[in-house]
């Protein structure tokens, strides 16, 4: 006996779409076909997908971001927010303070997390401060212990790896076999354009984009792609924005390297415009992330991209703050310059229906790109597969219904996250996720969230399927 059936529903996964039943027992799939025999409980789902649950491999939760800022969701909200988003999974940051032990940051997110995730979690790590031990035995023991991915960055001040220090935590990724992902914006051009445009008296929030042109993205990208090449690793560029950068990516793919990339809906969705604002006004501060989003001729750039493979992973890089809130967006710090504004946007339960509706409803994209692209290449790429990311007999039932037709509105009340605001707010899509469910249990249906804080697990991950 079966505890769960779902009926009738057309499922989708990365290959195929096919009409069949899914069993379900103790929170995996356990039988997949045209009749799976008897169910304690059964789901109809006629006229509805059957799609793996959303994996989110890029979003940031109760991530430390400065003194007098503070991240408007902890792992509560957040994980609130995937699932009404249709997401099953997320893989947010341990970020390591320079002068700390990167295995007391894994510590520390992990009581952070403890007891509070609605959907089921794993960690990246943040290297900031790659000293010997961290190089020598820190990093090849996490890895062992299940954090097979860490991100390094070659921008922000407390963050910025030098490239002497790129290049050996690249060593350190090809040794232990492990996926490095890289936040590719040029630290000192960066800097540079900042000074000058503070100078000028230049300040409102629209000249971060200014700040960051895609130039200074496409010189890390090609400096992050040579460091890759010299150590011999397959690297993955996160978050990448436009044009510039999808020229390197398809350049280092030319020459036979291994560089994965992912983007993101505000690189499909926005441009330095909605940076202005209302007339240059602090409202522009709702959508500053990094690398900013940039024009149209680089929405359809990330699109191509999106359609012909240079993608592997859509992602949110869910990073939330309150906009009228002095430890958000409109800080007394923030409102002096640009560069004070905290980065990033939430979006960790727009990310599906706006893939959705964008891609597959729009012909952009088939479903079954959809699902590689949301699920099923985030569990290949960070080593949750053969485990999650897709719907088939010993995989976790990990799964959303969605309905396809479904005319939506975005707005602030459907995100269920602790940002006041949405970057999305009256954007219309159609398809919408009416129900998802972590290991055979619903936590969200109709609506209404109805997973418990605790009820998401800690996934130890093996080594990227990809490298
Ligand atoms: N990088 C991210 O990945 N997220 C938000 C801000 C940033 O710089
Ligand atoms: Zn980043
Ligand atoms: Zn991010």
């Amino acid at each position: 006996m079966l505890d769960l059936a779902i009926r009738g529903g057309t499922v989708v996964t990365a290959a195929d779409v096919s009409r069949c039943d899914v069993g379900i027992r103790e929170g995996r799939v356990v039988a997949f076909g045209e009749a799976v025999g008897e169910a304690v409980e059964t789901i109809d789902a006629a006229g509805l997908l059957v799609l793996p649950g959303g994996i989110d491999s890029h979003v940031h939760l109760d991530q430390y971001s400065g003194d007098d800022v503070v991240m408007a969701d902890g792992f509560e909200t957040g994980t609130r927010s995937a699932a009404a988003g249709g997401n099953t999974c997320v893989i947010p940051f341990a970020l390591q303070r320079r002068g700390e032990s990167l295995r007391a940051s894994v510590e520390a997110y992990h009581a952070k997390a403890k007891g509070k995730a609605l959907v089921d979690y794993s960690f990246h790590l943040i290297v900031t401060d790659p000293s010997p031990a961290v190089l020598g035995q820190e990093l090849p023991a996490l890895v062992k212990d299940g954090y097979t991915s860490f991100k390094v960055f070659m921008t922000y001040d407390d963050l910025v790896l030098s490239d002497r220090q790129l290049l050996e935590v690249f060593d350190v990724a090809r040794a232990e076999g492990a996926l490095v992902m890289v936040h590719a914006e040029g630290y000192d051009g960066i800097k540079f354009m900042a000074d000058r445009l503070e100078r000028r008296g230049e300040t409102a929030p629209f000249f971060h984009s200014t700040s960051r042109p895609e130039l200074v993205e496409r010189e890390a990208t090609h400096r992050a792609i040579a460091h890759a090449e010299l150590i011999g690793i397959p690297i993955m560029i996160v978050h990448v924005s436009g044009r510039e950068a999808i020229e390197q990516i398809e350049w280092a793919r030319g020459r036979g390297l291994r560089i994965y990339a992912e983007t993101c809906p505000q690189y499909l969705m926005l441009t330095a415009d909605d940076l202005k604002g209302l007339n240059m006004d602090m409202s522009g501060a709702k959508y500053v992330c990094s690398p900013p989003p940039r024009d149209q001729a680089s929405q359809d750039a990330v699109w191509r991209a999106l359609q012909n493979g240079v993608f592997q992973t859509f992602s949110s890089d869910h990073c939330p703050f309150r906009y009228d809130d002095p430890a958000g967006k409109t800080g007394p710090k923030a409102r002096t310059s640009f560069r004070w504004v905290p980065n990033g946007i939430p979006g960790v339960a727009a990310r599906l229906p706006i893939l959705f509706s964008e891609g597959v409803k729009k012909g952009r994209i088939s479903l079954q790109q959809f699902v590689a692209l949301t699920a099923t290449n985030h569990a290949k790429m960070y080593g949750l597969y053969p485990k999650k990311g897709s719907i088939a007999v010993g995989y976790d039932a990990d799964i959303a219904l969605w309905d396809p037709d479904k005319a939506v509105t975005l707005t602030q009340d459907l995100m269920h996250h602790g940002s006041d605001y949405t970057p999305y707010e009256g954007l219309e899509v159609t398809g919408w996720p009416v129900r998802t469910m972590v290991r055979g249990h619903t936590v969200f249906v109709d609506g209404a969230v109805t997973g418990e804080a605790g009820g998401g697990s800690f996934v130890a991950r093996g080594p990227s399927g990809m490298i």
